[in-house]
């Protein structure tokens, strides 16, 4: 007679928000369990939302035992040990905080906060409660590919850096018409594609360096300046016959230069305006031996150029990155079965609940959200100078 499997500790999972981040953190804790050995077991325990009709909608839709209504009731609960916020920017702070100090563990999702103090306040919450565990959402580092580019990169395989790009486009403004939603303004969203698209390659250019951005020069710009505004939301005085438009205060493509301290140089393009491109993160990494590529839209690929083989061999080689020696592909699919966006949100689950386990805070932490943030801020400080950018000026003749 073989013995009972006694059941793993619950680790009880409050989230607050149920949007696109909130069903694809969901899906992150209700696979993890399912696909890792994990120390202990996510319990979806209750989702957050301030309409009682849609937020009870979601959880039945998305695996929740429960639903709040009010993020401080979900703090307050005895079952919940981790607070997962998915929530727009402007509130970040506060509930990242207040959660800390309630002896909770924190998921927040990118970026950290909306602005430097807020950042500067959760990462100090962060540091008086050293015993919890607090983690920023920047889930593309946990993409089998990119943990093994910077695994190659740790090892020497690239040697120094020289240079690294990196662009985040995805094309759902370019219509003049698109509504005028939180993503669209500086008090929600802190800014626009370079919180939502640029705090992403931000992150992933310091990570694979290695170290952090010490300067930055750039520029930004809002294309469309007015937009319509949603049914039910109001901006003021109408019109008649013209439908209300209101103000579009973040920008919507940002393109930068910067600086490592080793010297390597980097430059990054957010842009929300880019036809055809969906989710088009992609970067490369060109060093003293080698060169890495990476597509998002082609995530279980890594290129590598190793600049030491001969040259009459050597090109671009495509490691198909679905072996189980890979980073998290192990508990996966057999080889060349791949992976695809939402895998990364397992992955960031199954890391968490470890940490948790083992009292380790995991990367990117608090601090490291917070350093993301202090380069967004450069950036537009640097691009509402005038004096970084020098105009050309055209001679006739
Ligand atoms: C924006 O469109 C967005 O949803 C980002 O907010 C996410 O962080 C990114 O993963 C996908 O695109």
């Amino acid at each position: 007679m073989t013995s009972p499997v006694a059941p793993k500790p619950r680790l009880g999972i409050g989230m607050v928000g149920y949007a696109f981040m909130g069903a694809v953190h969901s899906q992150g804790w209700r696979t993890a369990a399912r696909v890792f050995d994990l120390p202990s077991e996510p319990h979806l325990a209750a989702i957050c939302g301030r309409n009682p009709g849609a937020v009870r909608a979601a959880a039945d839709k998305m695996g929740w035992a429960s639903t709040e209504t009010d993020w401080r009731s979900l703090i307050a609960r005895d079952d919940i040990d981790l607070v997962d916020i998915c929530t727009p920017g402007d509130s970040h702070s506060e509930i990242g905080v207040a959660a800390l100090e309630a002896g909770k563990h924190v998921l927040c999702e990118k970026p950290l906060a909306n602005t430097i103090e807020e950042a500067e306040a959760m990462a100090a919450a962060a540091a008086r409660n050293p015993c919890r565990i607090a983690m920023v959402g920047f889930n593309y580092r946990r993409t089998p590919a990119l943990s093994l580019a910077r695994s190659l990169i740790e090892k020497g395989r690239l040697g120094a850096l020289r240079h690294i790009r990196l662009t985040y486009l995805q094309d759902w403004l370019v219509d003049p018409d698109f509504p005028l939603t939180w993503r669209l303004k500086r008090e929600s969203a802190g800014s626009g594609a370079l919180g939502d698209l640029g705090s992403h390659i931000v992150d992933l250019a310091q990570y694979l360096a290695g170290e952090p951005l010490a300067g930055v020069s750039a520029l930004t710009e809002t294309f469309v300046p007015e937009r319509p505004v949603p049914a039910g939301a109001s901006v003021g005085s109408i019109d008649s016959g013209v439908s209300e438009r209101g103000q579009v205060t973040v920008d919507d493509a940002a393109l930068f230069t910067g600086r490592f301290p080793s010297g390597a140089l980097a430059s990054f393009e957010a842009s929300r305006f880019a036809h055809g491109r969906k989710n088009a993160l992609r970067l490369e990494v060109n060093g003293e031996h080698g060169s890495l590529a990476f597509d998002l839209e082609r995530l279980n690929e890594l290129h590598f150029y190793d600049g030491t083989v001969p040259s009459a061999e050597a090109g671009f080689r495509r490691i198909l990155v679905t072996e189980p020696d890979h980073p998290y592909l192990e508990a996966w699919w057999p080889p060349g079965h791949g992976l695809g966006y939402e895998h990364t949100f397992v992955h960031q689950a199954r890391d968490l609940v470890q940490a948790v386990a083992d009292g380790t805070q995991p990367a990117p932490s608090f601090a490291d959200g917070l350093q993301v943030q202090r380069v967004l801020t450069a950036v537009e400080e640097s691009a509402s100078k005038d004096s970084i950018y020098t105009p050309i000026s055209f001679r006739a003749g």
